[in-house]
């Protein structure tokens, strides 16, 4: 038994070359096998990223047995065949000898560091033990599991569910929640942008230059480089997109919604909408139109900051360029309370000029079941539900369903930070313990104080992870999962314009002692007594179950490693649907006017997209029709706090992995010169920024990119977890500064708040 505590680790950290000082102390270290040769399973293996979720098709090859060499995986066309600078530096995760290679037990208080190795079969029995005490007393929804969303979230979910708990969640409420609610309330489902074929694009706040997905970012380069395509960029920070953009406005934190309705105001009022789409297609236009004629640009202006001469004019140029014009609805979506109406204006200005499912604009699209049927012939394999009979059905309500007016966020996905308030206050009732895997809620939630009260709070706390990661040095057991480049997965789905599958496979051969997440929750659903829900052996039996038993397609995808089937296809657009008819002689028949229009299908309560949504209206009265709402996001003598991504970091994920650690460790904050001069700061002095919840000190960056009015920094940095030593203490900490906030209906957190700042 080994054990690490903190005056090991000070030792360690104060010596140079501590990193490694620490690794070879701490259990479960990779330092023995820092110099070992790599033993690859192929040549070149194709496979997925996933240094960040956006999880890009890849292919790897092992260079001189000792190293990983990453490029894009050329199959997927949109991707470029290009990896970005974090999915280039894998090799450098993989081999950190400070990735944790055995299952650790905590030995000393809760995030105390102090821990010894388990084996998996002690650990699994443990954990299994003590889950089950919790059920049998407590009841098993007691038990919240949570997960990034992906390939991973599956099995841990598969878990919740044999084991009978409802509380599942993802990142939702914290990232792309409120533009996925809004969607689902306009159109049913969720949209895509095609950014690539737009000639004019209206961006709020959407950093694709450093906010990278590698297939998005590519259309935006695509369209502005090859397109001549114009780009407006609302953001109260000179982002590298606001860097790239024809226009910049330094728009206000958190009004974006003022500007997106006045938009629409200048559109409907000006006669620039396309009439026959929505009289076709559109429920609630009157409703909205009547609402929107008190959001003039002028008015926009009083709240924004954006001039309603811009504001009149974009609306025309955007007009203009009519259908192949696009609003981006954004990524992260947690700037204002006022969510899920700033996502839903800012589709309304997408819907007015008619470009769903136009070149250039947004689409719901094609995934083999729907596409074959269009095609009238089986164009592209469908994957099976591997599904299991008799899942328990949870009696209890999930603890953040308690209103109807969140019913519309997913399951799966959920109000990530109701956690905080089921285990701290009992609301709607206690929770005793929290099992999670490939989550860092230490950095990525908000409140850090809170959530690390709750962590202490819990009976049970487990955490899967690569790293003993902020959160994970708060668990009670550390279950470390293989890296991407070591573990084989099942079949994704990555169908945009027509269906198309993916798979993730093992490069080389694990190091260490770990396991990939389906084979832990399994072998721990195992322990729980719940054998009877898995029954697949291994990923293989798994994939073959979803391709229904057919090897030479399973073969056929993994040397591929990303296979597109037919042609794209988007419903209104009269040249692709003319190839598509060419393609397949059994086609279903087109409209008169050659395109697929009248076959589009809007799962919503009317069959058409809703303008002004009935359905919210009875789940929350007076938000049927998308309106304009006063917030308040900080007192009068604070600044506003905003964050953003970096390029060379992911989340609150990758800020100790050694080469992306040595790119940048620390986050300066911006400050505007006018700002700064008031307070007598010059760039890299030190300064400290207080909230209502929460207190940093970091380092001034004095910069003209930015409002008079606003701080900003790149998020994920400042752990508090003295284990990730090359990103301990460096850096502010965004989560410890941010109160906890739920907006209504789509629930999302909120990362804007007010901060006083002064130097120290
Ligand atoms: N203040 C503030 N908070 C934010 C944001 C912000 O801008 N500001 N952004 C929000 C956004 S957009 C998002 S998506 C969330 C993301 O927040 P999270 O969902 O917490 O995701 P990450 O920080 O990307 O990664 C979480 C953990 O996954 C671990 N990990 C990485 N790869 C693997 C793997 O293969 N297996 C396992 N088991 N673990 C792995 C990492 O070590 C890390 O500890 O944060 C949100 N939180
Ligand atoms: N390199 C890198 N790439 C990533 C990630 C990463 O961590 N690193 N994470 C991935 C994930 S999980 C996501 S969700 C996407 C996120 O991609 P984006 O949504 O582009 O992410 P952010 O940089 O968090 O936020 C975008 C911009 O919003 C601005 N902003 C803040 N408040 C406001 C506001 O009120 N109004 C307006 N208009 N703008 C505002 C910020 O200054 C920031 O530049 O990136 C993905 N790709
Ligand atoms: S955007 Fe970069 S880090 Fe994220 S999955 Fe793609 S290549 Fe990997
Ligand atoms: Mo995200």
């Amino acid at each position: 038994m080994i054990e690490l505590n903190r005056r090991h680790f000070l030792k360690g950290a104060g010596a140079s070359g501590a990193t490694c000082a620490l690794a070879s102390m701490l259990p479960g270290s990779l330092a023995a096998l820092e110099k070992s040769p790599l033993k690859g399973v192929a040549s070149e293996v194709a496979s997925i990223c996933e240094m960040c979720s956006t999880r890009c098709p890849i292919k790897a090859r092992i260079v001189d047995g000792k190293n990983v060499f990453i490029t894009g995986n050329k199959e997927a066309k949109s991707f470029g065949g290009k990896v970005c600078a974090r999915g280039g530096a894998g090799h450098s995760l993989l081999y950190d000898p400070q990735r944790i290679v055995n299952p650790l037990k905590r030995v000393g208080e809760r995030g105390a560091g102090e821990w010894a190795e388990i084996s998996w079969a002690d650990a699994y029995k443990e954990i299994a033990t003590k889950m089950n005490q919790i059920k049998q007393q407590y009841g098993a929804e007691t038990i919240a599991f949570s997960s990034k969303s992906g390939s991973l979230s599956g099995h841990i979910f598969h878990l919740a569910e044999a084991f009978g708990s409802p509380n599942t969640f993802t990142h939702a409420s914290t990232c792309p929640g409120s533009y996925v609610v809004a969607a689902k309330a306009i159109f049913g489902t969720k949209m895509k942008r095609d950014l690539s074929n737009a000639k004019y694009i209206i961006n709020f706040g959407h950093n694709l230059y450093e906010g990278i997905n590698m297939s998005e970012t590519r259309g935006l380069m695509q369209a502005q480089m090859d397109r001549g395509a114009k780009l407006v960029v609302f953001e109260p920070r000179f982002s590298i997109v606001a860097d790239k953009a024809d226009e910049w406005h330094a728009i206000r934190p958190g009004t974006d919604v003022a500007v997106a309705l006045a938009l629409c105001h200048v559109l409907i009022n000006d006669n620039l909408y396309d009439h026959d789409f929505i009289e076709k297609y559109v429920f609630g236009f009157d409703e909205f139109a009547a609402e929107v004629q008190k959001y003039t640009p002028e008015w926009a202006e009083t709240i924004s900051d954006v001039s309603a001469t811009a504001i009149r004019r974009i609306a025309h140029e955007y007009a203009s360029h009519a259908p192949h014009a696009v609003v981006d609805f954004g990524h992260r979506s947690t700037f204002t309370p006022e969510e899920f109406d700033m996502r839903r204006a800012l589709y309304a200005a997408n819907i007015l000029i008619g470009n769903i499912e136009r070149k250039g604009g947004i689409y719901m699209g094609q995934k083999a079941p729907g596409y074959n049927k269009f095609a009238g012939e089986k164009v592209a394999p469908t994957l099976a539900k591997p599904g299991v009979k008799g899942m328990p059905k949870p009696t209890a309500i999930r603890i953040d369903q308690v209103e109807k007016q969140y019913a519309m966020m997913w399951s799966n996905g959920g109000i990530y930070q109701t956690i905080l308030d089921a285990t701290l206050d009992a609301k709607p009732y206690q929770l005793k313990a929290w099992v999670m895997s490939r989550t860092n809620p230490m950095q990525t939630l908000t409140d850090r104080a809170k959530v690390e009260q709750s962590l202490k709070k819990l009976d049970l706390v487990v955490s899967c992870d690569l790293y003993i990661s902020e959160t994970a040095a708060y668990a009670d057991y550390i279950l470390p999962e293989s890296t991407y480049l070591e573990r084989d997965e099942e079949i994704q789905d990555k169908s945009g314009k027509n269906p198309a599958y993916y798979v993730r496979q093992r490069v080389v051969e694990t190091i260490g002692n770990t396991r990939p997440s389906w084979q832990i929750f399994k072998e721990l659903g195992h322990a729980l007594g719940l054998e009877q829900f898995y029954p697949w052996d291994n990923i293989q039996t798994l994939q073959l179950m979803q391709l229904n038993r057919d090897h030479s397609l399973l073969e056929h995808i993994k040397i591929r490693g990303y296979v597109s089937y037919g042609k794209p296809l988007m419903l209104r657009e009269p040249e692709m649907v003319t190839e598509f008819v060419k393609a397949y002689p059994n086609a279903k028949s087109v409209d008169a006017d050659g395109t697929y229009a009248s076959s589009m299908s809007f799962k919503t309560p009317s069959g058409k997209i809703e303008l002004t949504s009935p359905k919210i209206e009875s789940m929350a009265p007076g938000r049927g029709v998308i309106k304009h709402r006063d917030v308040q996001l900080k007192q009068a003598d604070e600044l506003y706090f905003i964050q953003g991504k970096v390029a060379v970091h992911t989340n609150g994920a990758t800020h100790n992995i050694p080469m992306l650690a040595n790119l940048m460790s620390k986050n300066a904050i911006w400050i505007h010169p006018i700002t700064a001069g008031r307070l007598d700061i010059h760039s890299g002095d030190a300064i400290r920024l207080t909230s209502s919840v929460g207190r940093e000190e970091g380092t001034a960056l004095v910069t003209p990119g930015i409002r008079q009015d606003t701080v900003f920094a790149y998020m994920g940095f400042g752990s508090k977890n003295k284990e990730l030593v090359r990103a301990t203490g460096k850096g502010i900490h965004c989560g410890n500064l941010l109160p906890n906030v739920i907006a209504p209906i789509c629930g999302m957190n909120l990362h804007t708040t007010g901060v006083k700042l002064v130097k120290i």
